[in-house]
């Protein structure tokens, strides 16, 4: 397909991709910075209907945060709090199993959890509430857990990673969500999130996970104090991960909202930029085969444009968010199926729904 570009330098980046070469990470520097929108979106999307065609996936999953209450306070998370602070909660055996019974009625494929390091939970309690989550819903996918609540569980427990992931594979987990890594950088890590994991332990802990067989997501949360080439190179560090253990499923650019946070003086990230991270990741994650479009954090509308940006997954229904709506989203807080199919027929491509796995769902509708 020929496109006219109207930066020079895109011409020879989209020579590269037609002969599906790697990207660098001077590509990578250009697609920030360049102007050309719509250059830049059509060598995306040239990516991703090679790779899905018309289909635009999304799945019937619901959120379940156990706890807000984290010992790491990262300064961008405006969901954490102190135990004793007002707002702090702790969710019981009891709770979850009730709150699943009240959501039974859903049809979900995928339950999708993750929490804040909560000292007052043992070992214990992670193993039962994956164990409590298997016996009411028997067949849904366990997508639960960060890098970062695997290492704080391994040195909980006590054990090795290989055998913290082994116990929770046990128990049930299936699959784990990308969240965690931020921006692979120790400037940012000093600045942001002091306390948390960084680089090299997170990638250590993805690649023992992926290594057990457990497959997960990666994401990266823009629009903070990094600069383009600290996200091009954590787009690399992941595109190198991946080389190495395929045990990546999909890509999720995580849009920050300041509100609440102790960087509230920081604006809301722009329509380009979004764009911007979803064909960036697109063109420099050859070896990814899914870009998600997370419609919370950009919005509804915003996700239907990304999927002729390089998306073709737009997450799903969600019932309840909770973390990014804390820090002020506008967005709703969960869609019915029926919303995530006409938001894509809306934006000319085929809904799919997906498992956690990217099969397709085949449901007998009534
Ligand atoms: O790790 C925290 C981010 C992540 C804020 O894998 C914030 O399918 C924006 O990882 N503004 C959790 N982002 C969410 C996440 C995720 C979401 C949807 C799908 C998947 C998946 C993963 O949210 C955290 C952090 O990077 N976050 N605070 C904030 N104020
Ligand atoms: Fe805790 Fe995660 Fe929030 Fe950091 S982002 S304070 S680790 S809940």
């Amino acid at each position: 397909m020929h496109i006219s570009f109207m930066d020079e330098r895109l011409e020879a980046i989209y020579s590269k991709v037609l002969k599906n070469s790697r990207l660098s990470k001077e590509d990578g520097i250009i697609i920030y910075e360049t102007h050309d929108l719509i250059g830049l979106g059509r060598m995306a999307n040239h990516i991703r209907r090679s790779l899905h065609g018309n289909m635009a996936f999304y799945i019937y999953n619901e959120h379940l945060n156990y706890t807000n209450i984290c010992k790491n306070r990262c300064r961008f998370c405006a969901y954490a709090k102190d135990k004793a602070e007002d707002g702090a909660y702790v969710l019981s055996l009891d709770d979850i199993e009730k709150r699943l019974r009240a959501h039974l009625s859903e049809p979900i494929t995928e339950m999708h959890i993750v929490g804040g390091l909560n000292e007052a939970l043992g070992f214990d309690y992670y193993i039962d509430l994956l164990k409590t989550i298997r016996k009411i819903r028997p067949r849904v996918t366990i997508k639960a857990f960060t890098c970062v609540e695997i290492d704080y569980l391994s040195h909980l427990a006590g054990l090795s990673l290989e055998e913290t992931i082994a116990r929770l594979k046990d128990a049930g987990l299936d699959m784990m969500p990308g969240g965690g890594a931020e921006v692979l950088n120790s400037r940012i890590q000093e600045a942001l999130f002091p306390r948390k994991i960084g680089h090299g332990r997170w990638i250590e802990i993805v690649k023992a996970v992926h290594k057990a067989g457990i497959k997960t997501n990666a994401t990266m949360l823009y629009g903070h104090i990094e600069t383009i080439e600290e996200r091009v190179d954590h787009l690399i560090s992941l595109r190198e991960v991946q080389d190495e253990t395929h045990g990546f499923s999909a890509f999720i650019p995580l849009a920050f909202h300041s509100k609440n946070t102790e960087l509230s003086h920081l604006p809301p990230t722009t329509a380009v930029d979004d764009l911007k991270n979803v064909a960036a990741a697109r063109l420099m994650l050859d070896n990814f085969e899914h870009i998600k479009a997370y419609w919370v954090m950009i919005g509804e509308s915003l996700a239907q444009v990304a999927l002729n940006f390089g998306a073709d997954d737009l997450d799903g229904t969600i019932i309840e968010e909770r973390i990014t709506h804390t820090a002020g989203a506008k967005s709703a807080k969960g869609l019915t199926r029926t919303q995530m199919k006409d938001l894509i027929l809306a934006a000319g491509f085929q809904p799919v729904e997906r498992d956690s796995f990217y099969h397709p769902v085949n449901r007998m509708e009534s």
